[in-house]
């Protein structure tokens, strides 16, 4: 069956259900950015040109949400709990929706089971129990209920799952095995999917998908107004639960000397005491009234805590620069409460990495908190800029729209089909070791192979940041093209010996022993992860400005 564009979200708005402070949370925001949606999907409409879509049975089930995980959030939603799931979850929903795809959402495990169609305890025959649905979009906790529910079928099936995952899973902590034996312990992973069906909320982790989520846009005439209205001396502090606050009375003293702070901090009867009074608190906001605050102000002043979440991008959508702290180590699971256990390595390097790397000055300013000349010469300088409202591609609806699409038409058929095929063979070019634009791509691969250059990293160096380095971007699924003999030899690298293993770093070499190293396991490559010993083949691709997921020729 085709697909073809949904535009009554009213639809949407009766499946979601209701009863949760998290579905009305979820509901209001998909209602108040149905102009937007619409106007996206008129764009995208228009630039697919009337291309063949697959409508797709889809199962979304939010298992966060279910009683059975505990739903921590669904309580604290208007008590300044986190909202950054809530918002992706909202904004996928009405991508899905929107694109045609006949939908199932499910928030409890009994709607669940009943879904799946297989009876509890008894579910064990693939055979005679045919999964109705062709994807289904849930969490890890969603992914324990699906398992323990499906019992065996739940491996045959498991290829059509994706797993929504905000800080994203390494390849190393995916791959049960190796895992195990190589001591990447956590509470999550170990679940031995294609790790491009972990989907992130930022592009971090590029052998996982960045799903995203999309900000309020903004028409020419409220930019305007927006520039005109600022208040040069306003500032918000980003952190809407109290705790946030503790311990920052030196960089809120400093930063009252200049500007007007405000805060929309949670609160019950009385001001909490981690808010100095000389900040104008508001108390936590529906969304769209804090958007109408982030017009009004200049500065959004992060203080470290929560990572990685939205607010940030609305921000600097509404012509506010966002100024944050260096973390200088970088966080981590290994040194950081809040992302032990998580399945990742990834260093963070400020609060909001995305805003550092892809957005940077004169948006977002990234210092040492710690230097408190450096903090305040900031702020001056920061009274001093005009910025305009900026929105990166990709957090626009259209972009979502676009993303999601490409994933859904193209990524499907890729995922465990890990071929040894090689489609072209690399011409090697001694100066800079890329392959630009190599002519013999083949349209069965996606991304196509066209968009590849591989790149030798230094010793110590991830793929992830020798690409980066380059302009392109690592893509793992490029990997099994280069891991060969031969591709060594291609690039003038001399091996005295080469070897197969299990390792996340191969195909690799030690330079100064001349060791070649491949990849045994296809499951293992991984654009994340270094050591000093080696240097890296990095399979590295170009992409399109604005949307980091797709290459050129990617749609
Ligand atoms: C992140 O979760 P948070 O919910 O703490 O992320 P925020 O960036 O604060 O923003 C979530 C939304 O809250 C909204 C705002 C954002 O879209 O418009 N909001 C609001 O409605 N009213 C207000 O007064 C202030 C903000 C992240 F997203 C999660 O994945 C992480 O688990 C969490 C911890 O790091 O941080």
């Amino acid at each position: 069956v085709q697909a073809a564009f949904q535009r009554d979200l009213s639809y949407l708005l009766e499946l979601i259900g209701s009863g949760k402070e998290s579905l009305i949370f979820m509901k209001k925001r998909i209602r108040h950015l149905t102009a937007q949606w619409l106007k996206a999907s008129h764009k995208l409409e228009e630039k697919l040109q009337g291309k063949q879509r697959d409508q797709k049975q889809i199962l979304i089930h939010i298992g966060f949400l279910t009683e059975e995980s505990g739903d921590v959030f669904s309580p604290r939603v208007l008590k300044g709990g986190p909202l950054g799931e809530m918002v992706q979850w909202a904004d996928i929903l009405a991508v899905l929706f929107i694109l045609g795809h006949s939908l199932k959402i499910t928030v409890s495990l009994k709607e669940l089971q009943s879904n799946l169609g297989v009876p509890p305890g008894r579910g064990n025959c693939p055979l005679t129990v045919p999964l109705p649905f062709d994807l289904i979009y849930t969490d890890y906790h969603g992914l324990q209920q699906m398992k323990q529910h499906m019992g065996l079928s739940f491996k045959k099936y498991r290829c059509r799952v994706r797993v929504i995952d905000t800080f994203g899973t390494e390849p190393a902590y995916n791959h049960e095995e190796y895992a195990t034996l190589h001591g990447y312990r956590t509470n999550w992973g170990y679940w031995n999917l294609n790790p491009k069906q972990f989907m992130t909320m930022f592009p971090h982790t590029p052998d996982n998908s960045f799903m995203g989520f999309v900000s309020e846009e903004l028409n020419q005439t409220e930019k305007q107004l927006i520039k005109s209205n600022k208040a040069n001396n306003m500032a918000v502090v980003y952190g809407k639960e109290a705790s946030i606050w503790k311990g920052k009375e030196t960089f809120l003293a400093i930063l009252n000397k200049y500007m007007e702070i405000h805060g929309t901090v949670y609160y019950e009867t009385q001001r909490p005491p981690e808010v100095p009074a000389f900040v104008k608190n508001h108390g936590l906001l529906p969304q769209h009234e804090f958007q109408q605050l982030l017009r009004k102000a200049k500065l959004f002043i992060g203080f470290g805590f929560p990572y990685e979440g939205p607010a940030p991008l609305e921000a600097i959508a509404n012509g506010c620069v966002f100024l944050q702290a260096r973390f200088n180590p970088p966080h981590s699971s290994l040194n950081h409460e809040f992302f032990r256990g998580k399945p990742t390595s990834r260093e963070v390097s400020s609060q909001h990495p995305y805003a550092e790397d892809f957005i940077g000055r004169p948006h977002v300013w990234t210092v040492d908190y710690n230097n408190s000349e450096e903090f305040e010469a900031a702020i001056k300088a920061i009274m001093r800029t005009k910025v305009d409202p900026y929105l990166p591609y990709e957090y626009t609806s259209e972009g979502m729209l676009e993303r999601i699409h490409a994933y859904i038409q193209y990524q499907v058929a890729e995922l465990f089909v890990l071929h040894s095929a090689s489609p072209f063979s690399p011409q090697p070019n001694s100066t800079n070791l890329a392959w630009p634009h190599s002519s013999s791509s083949s349209p069965a691969f996606w991304p196509p192979v066209n968009s590849m250059q591989v790149w030798v990293s230094i010793p110590g160096q991830a793929c992830t940041r020798t690409c980066q380095q380059h302009g392109l971007v690592c893509e793992p699924e490029f990997f099994k093209f280069i891991n060969k003999k031969e591709v060594f030899q291609q690039i003038n690298i001399v091996c005295d010996s080469t070897e197969s293993e299990m390792n996340h770093l191969y195909p690799a070499v030690a330079e100064n022993v001349h060791e070649c190293y491949l990849q045994k396991d296809p499951l293992l490559f991984s654009c994340a992860g270094y050591n000093t010993k080696y240097q890296r083949l990095c399979p590295c691709r170009d992409y399109r400005r604005g949307q980091v997921a797709l290459c050129r020729d990617c749609l």
